[in-house]
């Protein structure tokens, strides 16, 4: 669900404004919907993220101004966070950039071209000024008990459900991260900063939701939504006692999990937890520790335990093909993967392949050796197309990650029963590390055509 774009149109009076969303995955033609709705409108916003979302983001702005060119265009989301200036210095018919949280920044520029007074005054853009590119003050991260609550009714909630084939609500509790991690941009956007919604408000919000909206999953969307194990589990008893009957997943730090109590997972398991993603990336502590991930492996293998013992599915991602990865990191993320997915069925361990994501502390480090990033806005639309194998990984490792990916889900994922002598066969390639001749590989793409993954 477009959470960006709710949060930002909840934060107005329905009585005076009209906040229309258009989502490309849902509407089939965006631009109809566009013609009858900018002719008045006060500005037209786009969450942009960085990649191929870009690309969307450019071609219909663009759009809109060659169309509508008195109509203000407001990029804000990760992309224009850590671009802020750059875009509009190559983006004409881009006029402003919102940085970080966009609820208050998002009303003060609305007020702001209504009333048609400065935008100097509004913290956390970048705008023009005669031709002139112009970075304001930045704004710190409002508390987001002191933000109105995001109103689902500005979107068509069951054609979302239809969308994903089941009643699953997306929602939003946490903004920011405390962590550091050297591969993430959420430290540059956010300055390690963390702000979260109470446990007694989001029963209140979620029970209302739920007698709305009927949903029978919950995917809370946070980067860390297990920060803090004490609200968590004030979370899940808000969910028994208003007898909110529904499953729900959420992101965990193997080191927020290793410091719940046996009660508080209980608690959670309970309440209808079915699944936590925890990011695990690598089976080395060196490059854990490179990372700056401030985890160790044996939380992960504790969280595994626990999370075993409770029930709970687990999505462990990996990433492999940082610069200068060494063969041993390679071999201990391969040993742990093993290790995992021969602990529950119910573990999935995703391996994507990295990419100088623009913000992380690692992308600072290989642009000063020389590593040359996309050089303008659109250069960005084209980077991580899904399918590619990132600069640091060679055709070989590529083609084994790729083998050992399919290898690992065919002999550890769910299948019907036919299927025992290909999984047993899969499992002995995985034991013996032999993905030689992947004939089954081949057999199967032509039978199931697969989707890549990025
Ligand atoms: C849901 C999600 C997805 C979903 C849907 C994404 C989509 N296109 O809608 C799925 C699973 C598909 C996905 C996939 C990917 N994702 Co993703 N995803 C998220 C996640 C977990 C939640 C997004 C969300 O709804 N947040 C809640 C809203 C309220 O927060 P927000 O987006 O930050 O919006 C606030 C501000 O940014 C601002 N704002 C945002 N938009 C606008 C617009 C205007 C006009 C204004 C004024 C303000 C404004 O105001 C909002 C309220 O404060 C975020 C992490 C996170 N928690 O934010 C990662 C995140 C967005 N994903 C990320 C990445 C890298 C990916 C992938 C590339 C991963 C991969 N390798 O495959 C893919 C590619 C996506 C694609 N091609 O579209 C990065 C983006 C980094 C970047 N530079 O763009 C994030 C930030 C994770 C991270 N920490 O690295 N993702
Ligand atoms: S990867 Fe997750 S824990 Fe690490 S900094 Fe990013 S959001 Fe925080």
């Amino acid at each position: 669900m477009p959470l960006a774009l709710m949060a930002i149109g909840s934060c107005f009076d329905k009585t005076k404004y009209e906040v229309i969303i258009i989502d490309g995955r849902l509407h089939k033609n965006p631009k109809e919907l566009l013609e009858v709705h900018l002719k008045d409108a006060i500005c037209f916003g786009v969450t942009v993220l960085t990649g191929s979302p870009l690309k969307d983001a450019l071609e219909v702005t663009e759009w809109v101004k060659n169309h509508y060119p008195k109509v203000p265009t407001v990029w804000g989301g990760w992309h224009p966070s850590l671009f802020p200036t750059e875009i509009l210095t190559d983006t004409p018919f881009v006029d402003i950039t919102v940085q970080g949280q966009g609820e208050i920044t998002f009303q003060e520029i609305v007020s702001s071209i209504e009333n048609e007074t400065n935008l100097n005054e509004v913290k956390g853009i970048c705008c023009r000024n005669n031709n002139e590119v112009i970075k304001n003050p930045g704004r710190l991260l409002t508390p987001m008990d002191d933000l109105p609550s995001i109103d689902y009714s500005l979107i068509d909630v069951e054609a979302y459900f239809k969308l994903k084939g089941k009643r699953q609500l997306d929602y939003i509790s946490s903004t920011g991260c405390y962590f550091r991690c050297t591969f993430c941009a959420d430290p540059f956007v956010f300055g390690r900063s963390f702000t979260a919604l109470s446990a007694e408000r989001m029963g209140e919000e979620l029970e209302e939701l739920y007698r709305k909206y009927n949903f029978e999953d919950l995917n809370f969307q946070d980067e860390t939504f297990f920060t803090y194990p004490k609200r968590i589990a004030k979370i899940a008893k808000e969910l028994i006692d208003r007898n909110i009957k529904t499953s729900w997943a959420g992101t965990m730090r193997a080191d927020q999990g290793a410091r719940m109590t046996e009660e508080q997972f209980e608690l959670c398991v309970k309440s209808g937890l079915r699944r936590v993603l925890i990011g695990v990336e690598s089976g080395s502590q060196e490059m854990m520790d490179w990372l700056s991930k401030d985890i160790k492996l044996e939380q992960v293998l504790f969280c595994a335990e626990r999370c075993k013992k409770f029930g709970i599915a687990v999505i462990f991602p990996f990433i492999v093909g940082f610069p200068e990865e060494t063969e041993e990191s390679i071999v201990a993320t391969r040993n742990l993967i093993l290790q995992l997915r021969g602990m529950s069925s119910s573990f999935e361990t995703p391996i994507f392949y990295f990419k100088p994501y623009p913000g992380s502390k690692i992308t600072e480090d290989v642009v000063k050796k020389g590593y040359q990033l996309p050089q303008s806005t659109i250069a960005w639309g084209d980077f991580d197309y899904i399918g590619s194998k990132g600069p640091w990984v060679s055709k070989e490792k590529y083609r084994f990650f790729e083998r050992f990916k399919f290898y690992i889900k065919a002999a550890y994922g769910k299948a019907p029963a036919y299927r025992a002598p290909f999984k047993w066969l899969a499992k002995a390639r995985c034991k013996f590390n032999a993905f030689g001749l992947p004939f089954e590989k081949s057999i199967f793409e032509v039978l199931f055509k697969q989707q890549k993954l990025s």
